[in-house]
């Protein structure tokens, strides 16, 4: 480790050798390419809050409206008794919306990997549902493998909001579907969250907003692995590139070197052609039928989707066995 550079982050260690794995790994890849689960620093939490509430961000807002106009049947799915488990849970804001509307609900497991995050969370849901347990789980929901022993014994319903889904290649959300199947268990029901396939100029203002909030989004990625790895990324000769590829359905994010370059990350030396690109996300669109089929893939029983015609939020229910 180099003086002054991941002795700054108050992160546990681990971590920050996984993150600095991570990043040579995919920086010295070709294509060039990084994890899009390492926008959610401070920063990039915050700008993410940003692009939420812009206008051309349509997919938190058309969430938000059907999980409040469908809250009451989107509850009554869930079985009685039940826990909760949110993965990727975040602020706790769109479970709220379903646990207002659920008289039945006994526990709240988020999972989220931000402790701190979660804690404070967790503190505040507790005021504001006392009769409720409120179990935080500190973990990456895509290796978690079993849920809380508290929670065992209680039917399990499942939540995945945000679209965070289309983070995923197609055969990971699949897989990803499965193991959360395997989890929640026979008899439960997932609610997810889920972006529309829709006209490609909408996309595109989506993730090009006019403001310049995505770009700064994208690029604090890069600013990111400055502060907390010492490298020397000059954000100037990086730009934004969003765009939608039609043949995978899917929003690509890109930073694109602006000239030809060398970058340091502590020993490790990167080389830019002028014009390369790192691959910093895709954001995958399905229809409600290419959804449903997925699902079906992963042993799930499509419920019911409600759309308004932008964004989808299905219910999904796992076979008794
Ligand atoms: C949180 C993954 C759903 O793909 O729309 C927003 C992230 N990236 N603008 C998305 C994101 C650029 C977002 N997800």
């Amino acid at each position: 480790m180099t003086p002054g550079s991941a002795l700054r982050a108050p992160r546990p260690i681990e971590t920050v050798n996984e993150f600095a794995a991570d990043v040579i790994a995919g920086l010295t890849a070709k294509p060039k390419h990084l994890p899009p689960k390492y926008f959610y620093d401070l920063a990039g939490s915050s700008l993410f809050d940003r692009i939420t509430d812009l206008p051309e961000y349509y997919p938190t807002r058309s969430e938000l409206d059907l999980l409040t106009k469908h809250a009451p049947e989107i509850a009554s799915l869930f079985p009685p008794a039940y826990a909760l488990v949110e993965f990727g849970s975040g602020s706790s804001r769109k479970a709220r919306i379903v646990l207002r509307a659920a008289a039945s609900v006994e526990a709240y497991v988020p999972v989220d990997i931000s402790g701190d995050f979660l804690r404070e969370d967790a503190a505040r849901l507790r005021r504001d549902f006392p009769h409720l347990s409120i179990i935080p789980v500190v973990a990456d929901f895509t290796a978690m493998t079993e849920l809380p022993a508290e929670i065992a014994a209680k039917p399990r319903a499942g939540f995945f909001p945000g679209s965070t889904i289309g983070n995923f290649e197609p055969h990971e959300a699949c897989a990803f579907l499965r193991r959360a199947g395997g989890i929640l268990g026979a008899g439960s029901v997932l609610i997810v969250g889920v972006d529309l396939e829709k006209a490609p100029d909408i996309l595109y203002r989506a993730y090009n907003d006019a403001e310049g909030v995505t770009a700064k989004f994208n690029l604090n990625l890069l600013a990111r692995i400055n502060r907390e790895l010492g490298a020397n990324f000059d954000l100037a000769a990086f730009e934004h590139h969003a765009f939608y590829n039609a043949e995978r359905y899917r929003i690509e994010m890109h930073l694109a070197s602006t000239k030809r370059q060398k970058v340091r990350i502590g020993e490790t030396s990167i080389e830019f052609r002028a014009g390369e690109t790192i691959h910093t996300e895709n954001s995958y669109k399905y229809s409600v039928d290419s959804f449903q089929a997925m699902a079906r893939g992963a042993g799930w029983a499509p419920l019911k989707a409600w759309t308004d015609g932008l964004f989808s939020v299905h219910a999904l229910r796992m076979a008794q066995d």
